[in-house]
């Protein structure tokens, strides 16, 4: 490492890390140390069937000129024309997708369309009501999931049609579990549930952007198979060759190496943080920080790909939803996770083309359902969803998938889930604590000794990629005015 200025160090190479080292690039000494053997962290890109699958974030949510994701892929050319038109990038969403294709109903027949769009209108125009309840000192009840069921309890008709209804909402339900990353809309809380802000667009399949931004650090920067330990500050530690200079910040790796820093930037994924934070941390953390930690809600959502030696759908269809026709959001959901955990599974997305991906759907499932199907094998898991399409689609010969993959972000030991949700018992200002750098004190004479960015950390935008990349920038630029004032020369440089 180059000595001089101050030293750099971001943890977790993430779109968040990556981020914070692309606004830092120029400063001599920057080291960006990651646990995996890649890049990306949530941003997972695999081979599977003929063609290549995200394993974690899907699409772009808002491809608009608001979302830095959206701006930075056009500016490298990573996206497609269909998703760089500008009537795509008008288009209000609400952060949904698109009504589904078809709906498969449990007895073994497609639902009617329309029965399917009823139940789905009532259910985003009461999820749109959650809104109205943002900054109330008294919201009628402190969750999502609790609000949402007592107005269907209370707008559903008494009809022949309650139960289908009701059945869809189930679904709806669920998927909204995936979209939140929670194991039930009761965890989440319902007064800041509005503070989440949707950008307009039509989303579009995420780009190469991780690759794209690794690549344009200077060689040797990034670290992999780096995985930090602890991180200890306030401290005085010293080069055991140069005595003069003195680091607040020692960052000590798994493989015994150490790296001494005036600045670390954190992007380790909450669930991380909430398993470890209080040996990663030496001091430990400030108890309203470990509090925020504590009480922000890190779920699983998780990805099952099935690749098909033909299609059973038609070429035009995207989405194929799944609703178990017996379920109500008013009942009991099952607590017999073996035998029921692919109920929680809310249907397909059909990856496009098949030219580039062969004939490929992609599951989504959530909670501890998710959770426990990261438990089975492949085998246990491909026959479940055998089972599945066989009596959504009332063909009990439907060819089985030929292949399955799966995410298991629950078990990854350096994620421990899949993103954020402000949870029942938690605050959009739990987001602003865990993102305040410490020392708290503004006048410490060794101010921003560690930042933290990640997903999480991002108030508006938490859970999502651009979240992430705002999270880096904003960590980077608030460092860069002490690294140019102790470096001006490399800041000087970097700006060209
Ligand atoms: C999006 C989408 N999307 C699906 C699934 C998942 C996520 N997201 P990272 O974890 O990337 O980086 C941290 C690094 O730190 C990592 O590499 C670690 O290995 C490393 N690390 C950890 N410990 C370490 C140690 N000790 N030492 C060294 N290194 C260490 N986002 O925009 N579009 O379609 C989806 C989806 C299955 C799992 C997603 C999506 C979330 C993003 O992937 C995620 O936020 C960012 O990539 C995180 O980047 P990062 O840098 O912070 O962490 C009202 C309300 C609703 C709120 N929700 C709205 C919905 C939004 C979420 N949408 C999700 C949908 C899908 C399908």
């Amino acid at each position: 490492m180059e000595g001089g200025g101050r030293r750099v160090v971001v943890v977790g190479a993430g779109l968040a890390g990556l981020g914070a080292a692309q606004r830092l690039r120029g400063h001599g000494s920057l080291r960006l140390l990651e646990a995996a053997a890649r890049a990306g962290g949530r941003v997972c890109t695999r081979s599977f069937a003929s063609g290549l699958v995200e394993m974690g974030a899907h699409w772009i949510h808002g491809p608009s000129p608001g979302n830095p994701v959206f701006c930075l892929a056009s500016r490298y050319g990573l996206l497609g024309p269909e998703a760089a038109r500008e009537e795509n990038q008008q288009v209000e969403a609400g952060g949904h997708p698109p009504m589904p294709s078809i709906t498969y109903g449990s007895s073994g027949k497609v639902l009617s369309p329309k029965a399917v769009r009823e139940a789905r209108d009532l259910f985003y125009a009461l999820l749109a009501s959650t809104r109205t309840f943002q900054g109330s000192k008294k919201p009628p009840c402190p969750s999502v999931g609790q609000y949402l069921q007592a107005e269907i309890a209370r707008t559903v008709p008494q009809e022949d049609a309650r139960q289908l209804q009701l059945a869809v909402l189930t679904t709806c339900l669920k998927l909204e579990c995936c979209i939140s990353g929670t194991h039930s809309m009761d965890l989440v809380a319902l007064e800041p549930f509005g503070e989440y802000v949707s950008l307009p667009g039509l989303d579009c399949t995420f780009p190469r952007l991780a690759e794209r931004l690794l690549s344009d650090l200077p060689e040797g920067t990034v670290l992999l198979n780096k995985a930090v330990r602890t991180i200890r500050w306030q401290g005085s530690f010293r080069e055991e060759w140069d005595d003069a200079r003195v680091f607040p910040v020692r960052v000590e790796c798994e493989d015994g190496d150490v790296f001494l820093a005036d600045h670390v930037i954190v992007t380790v994924p909450l669930g991380f943080l909430k398993e470890h934070h209080q040996e990663f941390f030496q001091p430990p953390l400030p108890e309203r920080k470990a509090r925020a930690i504590r009480h922000l809600g890190f779920g699983t959502t998780n990805k099952i790909f099935l690749e098909f030696e033909q299609p059973f759908w038609e070429p035009q269809q995207q989405l194929l939803e799944v609703v178990w026709e017996d379920e109500s959001p008013l009942g009991e959901p099952s607590a017999d996770l073996e035998a029921n955990w692919f109920k929680k599974l809310i249907g397909f997305v059909v990856l496009q083309p098949p030219e580039q991906h062969g004939h490929v759907l992609c599951g989504f499932i959530a909670g501890k359902e998710a959770e426990h199907m990261e438990t089975l094998s492949d085998a246990e898991v491909l026959s479940a969803m055998t089972h599945v399409l066989r009596t959504m689609t009332g063909n009990p010969s439907l060819p089985a998938p030929r292949s399955v993959l799966r995410s298991r972000w629950h078990s990854a030991p350096y994620t421990r889930g899949s993103y954020s949700y402000v949870a029942v018992g938690s605050s959009g200002e739990d987001i602003d604590v865990l993102a305040q750098p410490l020392p708290e004190d503004p006048r410490d004479p060794r101010p921003l000794q560690l930042l933290f960015a990640g997903e999480a950390t991002y108030r508006v935008f938490y859970s999502t990629t651009h979240g992430a990349l705002l999270s880096g920038w904003r960590e980077a630029e608030r460092l860069n005015p002490l690294l140019q004032a102790s470096f001006p020369r490399l800041s000087r440089e970097a700006a060209k």
